[in-house]
């Protein structure tokens, strides 16, 4: 799929903040992408149509999960998990994007998960720091992001905030959050495969 035919899907679903927001996510992508040696035009196309799904109705997103055999623990969880893996297969399946990268950059953008591909991680982070992001602390992603050099650290970080805010509010933790948080915990001794 091409940036113009992704930014008309995008534009002609959702409403126009969130179709905001996902411009800024892959224009964030992309200077990431510059930053850290990643593909400009992955990073983007992943970037613009990330939260294709974020309004869907539930049902048929849990429909999406049996049709297309995804995690079946995601029927435990709403939207906020779902629109990722959903947003993934509908790009799939009824759009033709084939690239196996952008598709795991939808479908992990909320999660992270261990051994992350590049253009996974720039979108995972990218989605965090845009510049409309207003969240506590998010200076100091932006920070690590864009001049401490390592988009590992930067997934911990992000992963331990979402982590202990999801705590706070007694929310339910998904499994690849946790393995994502773990994965990217550098200070502990495990040898990393990548
Ligand atoms: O779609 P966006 O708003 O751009 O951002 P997102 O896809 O990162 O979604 C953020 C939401 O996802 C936020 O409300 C926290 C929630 N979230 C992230 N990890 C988990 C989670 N919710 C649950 N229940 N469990 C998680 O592990
Ligand atoms: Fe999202
Ligand atoms: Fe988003």
């Amino acid at each position: 799929m091409k940036t113009d035919e992704a930014v008309s899907l995008v534009k002609a679903k959702l409403p126009e903040k969130r179709f905001n927001h996902s411009l800024r996510v892959a224009e964030t992508a992309v200077k990431l992408a510059e930053i850290y040696d990643g593909d400009k035009d992955k990073a983007e196309l992943a970037g613009i149509l990330h939260d294709y799904s974020k309004y869907d109705d539930l049902g048929s997103m849990y429909q999406m999960v049996r049709q297309y055999d995804l995690d079946s623990d995601l029927l435990s969880y709403g939207s906020e998990i779902l629109h990722g893996p959903v947003c993934a297969v509908i790009m799939e399946n009824q759009f033709g994007v084939t690239d196996e990268e952008v598709l795991l950059a939808i479908k992990n953008h909320t999660t992270g998960r261990a051994q992350m591909s590049k253009t996974e991680k720039l979108v995972f982070i990218a989605d965090y720091i845009e510049p409309g992001r207003q969240t506590p602390g998010v200076e100091e992603i932006r920070d690590l992001a864009y001049n401490q050099g390592s988009l590992d650290n930067t997934i911990y970080e992000i992963s331990k905030r979402t982590v202990l805010y999801l705590i706070t509010k007694d929310i339910t933790v998904y499994n690849a959050t946790i393995a994502c948080l773990n994965y990217y915990n550098y200070s502990d001794e495990r040898v990393k495969d990548d």
